[in-house]
């Protein structure tokens, strides 16, 4: 009786895999197409590229996680435990061969398409016009510089830098061109212009990350790295450190405030004026 009962085999087991697996496969696909946590808006034109990019990967990248979980499931239910030997098979050379050949085509033609809106944030000329904001990381916070009236970057001398007397990036007090600098510790952008960040660091690595640009850059000490964008969205967002810097990475952040162009004319003419005093 019994003997008879183990050559039945048991499909608990494999029923129950299959069932778990495609609870698992369902969810996946209820929290992806149902959007919780998910990115806020992008504000710029590069960041909607992005988001296109994104879009089709988890679409390509969807069908495959389904079509396998759901023939994974299939599977074990079919081939469960009927109480027969196990046979043992070599697998097929020509099958192996051609889903990788598929899964490289789709990866690297992913990788093409998405190159442009990358290129274009590290590696494009930024906009005619562009306003160049001098973003720098110090722990555990971020300085934005702005050239000022004149147009020009002054001078900085690293010796100088010293945040008790006001002078964070250690600014040159004979250079005239740093006079008119205008440093603070939010940043501040007008809608709808070109934007170039450099990013600079004066200790270790940060990464300058705002969510809804979708730009996250290293700064890294030593060099000076540039990023283009346009924003065409007025508000406020934040800006945070994205790389583990120390104890206080926690609470370092900063507040991008996109303004209109009036706005921004307004709060510079303000920034220059404290400066004159
Ligand atoms: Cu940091």
């Amino acid at each position: 009786m019994s003997s008879r009962k183990a050559s039945a085999g048991s499909a608990a087991p494999a029923v129950l895999f299959a069932i778990v697996l495609l609870i698992l496969v369902a969810s996946t696909l209820f929290l992806h197409l149902d959007h919780i946590w998910w990115f806020p808006k992008a504000i710029t034109p590069v960041g909607h590229q992005i988001d296109h990019q994104m879009f089709l990967t988890f679409v390509l990248t969807g069908i495959v996680f389904v079509l396998a979980q759901v023939a994974l499931a299939w599977l074990v239910f079919r081939y469960r435990d009927q109480g027969r030997r196990a046979s043992f098979i070599r697998g097929s050379h020509v099958l192996e061969v051609m889903w990788t050949t598929i899964t490289l085509v789709i990866f690297v033609g992913l990788g093409v398409m998405a190159a442009h809106s990358w290129g274009e944030v590290h590696f494009g000329a930024p906009g005619a016009g562009a306003l160049q904001v001098e973003v720098t990381g110090v722990q555990f916070q971020w300085n934005f510089r702005y050239a000022g009236p004149d147009g020009k970057f002054g001078k900085i001398i690293p010796k100088d830098i010293d945040a008790s007397v006001g002078n964070p990036l250690g600014l040159d007090p004979s250079d005239p061109a740093a006079k008119d600098d205008i440093v603070v510790p939010d940043l501040y952008l007008p809608v709808n212009r070109p934007i170039e960040l450099q990013l600079r660091s004066q200790d270790v690595i940060h990464s300058f990350f705002v969510r809804e640009l979708r730009v996250k850059q290293d700064a890294v000490p030593g060099i000076v790295i540039p990023v283009h964008f346009t924003v065409n969205k007025i508000g406020d967002y934040e800006v945070t450190c994205n790389q583990l810097c120390g104890l206080g990475h926690y609470h370092m952040h900063a507040v991008l405030h996109v303004l209109s162009q009036a706005d921004f004319e307004q709060w510079e003419r303000k920034q220059e004026a404290q400066n004159a005093q």
